[in-house]
């Protein structure tokens, strides 16, 4: 895959993409990050990228002129036009089925706003999707950009080694994961579930399914309202839903 990220701050992006999985990526060519800065498409003589908005009112607005230009820029550079992401508040917010979307493209352009935000002739022609990472206000989209890269890196094939399953996470299937454990077996008194140590695979898988469904009912209810529950998930469910009975009845 490869994304070019537009952006006035290229020397954030340093620390997350030189190191671990993104920086591995990158190494073995799976993944192409291009940082591109929009202040080097500035054609004023003070190299300015933003201005006083129109109408009057507080903060400055990035104008148009350099990102159309940084944007025709990389796209003479690729093989495709690429699929260009502005990453703001108004935005769809981003959710695991929207990054799987997004890991299909082989170009993505990812444009880091700033300030009050981008002149509005830039989303009109060159936007192709807007993504918002949750419902507040950060001091520009280079965090966000970060993030989106993090998470579609990972369905990239050969991104994540075997040791690093996309598999069975989080939202994988719309509910959230197990609880893991791993050595010691007794920490400080504190035990690990004896199924686990059973060896007994589907003991282990049926109680790993129970507790996704515990824990996704716990924290997260509207997400099993929303999962593909399977009939297996449906008799689990009951079988807790027994159990809170003889409770109450017991009461
Ligand atoms: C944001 C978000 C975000 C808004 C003004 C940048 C800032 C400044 N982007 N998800 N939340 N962007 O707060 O994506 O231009």
């Amino acid at each position: 895959m490869l994304i070019n990220i537009l952006t006035l701050f290229p020397a954030m992006f340093s620390g997350p993409f030189d190191d671990s999985i993104i920086k591995r990526a990158r190494l073995s060519g799976h993944l192409t990050i291009n940082l591109v800065n929009i202040r080097d498409f500035s054609t004023n003589k003070h190299h300015t990228v933003d201005d006083t908005p129109y109408g009057g009112g507080a903060g400055m607005v990035m104008g148009p002129e350099p990102i159309f230009r940084a944007v025709e820029q990389v796209r003479r550079q690729a093989s495709s036009p690429g699929r260009l992401i502005y990453m703001s508040p108004a935005g769809r917010v981003l959710t695991q089925p929207l990054v799987r979307q997004l890991a299909q493209e082989e170009h993505l352009i990812i444009l880091c706003g700033h300030y009050e935000g981008i002149d509005e002739r830039v989303r009109e022609v060159l936007v192709d999707e807007e993504i918002s990472i949750g419902d507040y206000v950060l001091t520009g989209g280079e965090l966000p950009a970060m993030v989106l890269v993090d998470a579609v890196a990972r369905f990239v094939p050969g991104v994540l080694g075997k040791q690093d399953s996309a598999q069975e996470e989080s939202f994988s299937d719309g509910l959230l994961e197990y609880p893991h454990y791993t050595r010691p077996r007794s920490f400080r008194g504190l035990e690990v579930p004896e199924v686990l140590l059973s060896g007994h695979h589907e003991n282990i898988r049926l109680w790993r399914r129970r507790q996704s469904l515990l824990r996704t009912l716990a924290a997260r209810p509207e997400l099993l309202k929303e999962a593909s529950l399977t009939a297996e998930d449906k008799k689990i469910l009951r079988r807790v839903l027994e159990e809170i009975q003889q409770v109450l009845d017991g009461t």
